[in-house]
């Protein structure tokens, strides 16, 4: 927003002070186990960031947050940005090398993590390094937010366009990057995203299947919900079909956000349509939904699911379809305050309907990312910020995907790189070569496929296909691993030995 671009702005503040007042007793969050008032989380923000500052951390120091979805993460958060601190949210699945690698890179001070990750964390954390870990238990994080009678009464002063906190993009090569995002941003997807878009009130009660440490779940269930004093359902299990219904059913949940993939598993469990009966919206991102999966969500429900798309890099959701104006299949129009344009081949403005890569500029872009000048010069453009997906626009207006410009893949809503599957692939003993390409199941989403060239021949496949999936979830995110597999003599590849990846996926895609 252009009005607090510059000026002195804190969005913990923002986001707590607009609810003290109107809503000082309304729920704001319900976690597994308990629930939180405005007025409590409130002064928990307060507390918690008192007491981080005297563990001698202090503004614009980073602090890691690598936990499950429940009440402790806003008051962390917003606690961390109340007084200047960087908080960096990072997905709580990880492998043990990208957290080593994203501590070194950030500088992290501190990392507060869910009691169970411990066993991934002190293995990379030196006794020399003076990193705090901070557990989400009673001793630990919990005496912080609750044991103190002090509280950070001042915000920190920042300005709208400091950073407020960071979360970490993955691209096709090379490590995570640290995207830097300003204080000014959260408010901006609320305010053009979700009010717009949504129509979101206090009177929604929200859920997202998307955990907060992804910037979907972070705008769904933390900057949406507080932006107009509504309640958010935080849940720390896994998103299965059984788990995101009993939430939507005892939660009376109004407002619910997923990924293409478990809109397919909620329609395949054949669930009693009765336990949806409070939604009155659901929306969709993170990969393309497919025009059948948003009829027949439709024709189970009654309820319209607004596909649209968004990026860590945005922030949040630019182009959408809204409640009035859907077209299946497609991303649908820019949302209010973001403009798209298509640049082809030529670096021209694209005419409609010709193919291009999709650019966006609106008030939630990252600034940079964090330390890697070559890669923050390619994405952001000055006002721009190319997104890497192809795209096609019609006379209407309308965008509609066409896939992605670089290598990636988006699985269940995720990134995943055919590289980095291929290099888990090829640390097995019994694999020669392997390629990994784009795929498509029977609800057209996309998974992984590998085309694996063996050393020998002796194993029995089946059991094969099994050994190499545990092999590549012990080393990346578990949800990476290879839906298919085929085991092929030869991989078609280029005079100068480049694998071919585009003649594996033209008969599958
Ligand atoms: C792809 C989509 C087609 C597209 C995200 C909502 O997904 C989010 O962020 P990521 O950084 O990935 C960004 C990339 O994902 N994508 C996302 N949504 C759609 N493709 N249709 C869609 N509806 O390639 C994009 O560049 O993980 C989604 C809100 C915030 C987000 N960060």
């Amino acid at each position: 927003m252009a009005s607090i671009k510059n000026k002195k702005y804190n969005a913990a503040y923002d986001l707590l002070s607009r609810n003290i007042i109107k809503n000082p007793d309304k729920i704001a969050f319900i976690d597994n186990n308990e629930e939180i008032t405005y007025n409590d989380l409130y002064l928990k923000v307060k507390a918690f960031s008192y007491s981080i500052t005297n563990k001698n951390i202090h503004a614009n120091d980073r602090v890691i947050i690598c936990m499950d979805d429940n009440i402790s993460y806003p008051i962390v958060f917003l606690g961390l940005i109340w007084t200047g601190i960087i908080p960096i949210c990072i997905n709580t699945l990880l492998p043990s090398k990208d957290y080593k690698y994203m501590i070194e890179d950030s500088d992290a001070k501190a990392v507060i993590i869910s009691e169970h990750l411990i066993d991934k964390f002190t293995p990379i954390i030196d006794k020399n390094d003076d990193i705090l870990i901070i557990l989400n238990n009673n001793n630990d994080l919990k005496s912080l937010i609750n044991q103190t009678i002090e509280y950070k009464e001042t915000p920190y002063n920042s300005y709208g366009d400091d950073i407020a906190f960071w979360l970490y993009s993955s691209g096709s090569t090379g490590s995570p990057k640290g995207t830097l995002h300003m204080h000014k941003s959260l408010i901006a997807t609320s305010d053009n995203y979700a009010k717009t878009v949504l129509s979101i009130t206090e009177n929604d009660i929200c859920f997202s299947a998307a955990k907060l440490f992804f910037a979907y779940g972070l705008g769904n269930a933390l900057t949406f919900p507080m932006s107009v004093g509504a309640t958010s359902v935080l849940m720390a299990d896994r998103p299965t079909p059984e788990s995101v219904s009993n939430i939507i059913n005892k939660q009376s949940v109004t407002l619910f956000f997923g990924v293409p993939t478990l809109y397919a598993a909620l329609l395949n469990a054949q669930i009693n349509s009765d336990l949806f009966k409070s939604l009155r919206l659901s929306v969709s991102a993170g990969e393309a939904l497919p025009a059948n999966l948003y009829e027949k969500w439709y024709n189970f429900l009654g309820v319209q699911v607004l596909d649209g798309i968004g990026s860590t890099e945005m922030l949040h959701i630019f182009i959408s379809n809204t409640i009035e104006n859907i077209t299946p299949g497609a991303s649908g129009k820019p949302v209010q305050g973001y403009e798209a344009r298509l640049i082809n081949d030529d670096g021209k403005v694209a005419n409609d309907n010709e193919i291009a890569e999709l650019e966006i500029k609106g008030p939630s872009s990252a600034s940079s990312y964090w330390n890697k000048p070559e890669k923050t010069s390619i994405t952001f453009k000055g006002e721009w910020t190319k997104t890497g997906d192809k795209y096609i626009r019609d006379s209407n207006g309308v965008y509609t995907y066409c896939g992605r410009a670089d290598d990636m893949m988006k699985v269940s809503g995720q990134y995943v790189s055919p590289f980095e599957v291929e290099a888990a692939l090829q640390t097995h003993e019994e694999v020669l070569e392997a390629a990994v390409v784009a795929n498509r199941d029977n609800n057209n989403l996309i998974k992984p496929k590998a085309y694996i060239i063996l050393k020998t021949n002796s194993k029995k496949l089946e059991n094969i296909k099994l050994d190499l999936t545990n092999h590549v979830k012990k080393q990346l995110t578990p949800f990476k691993y290879p839906r298919w597999y085929e085991f092929v003599d030869e991989l078609p590849k280029t005079a100068t030995g480049k694998i071919q990846r585009f003649k594996l996926r033209t008969n599958n895609e």
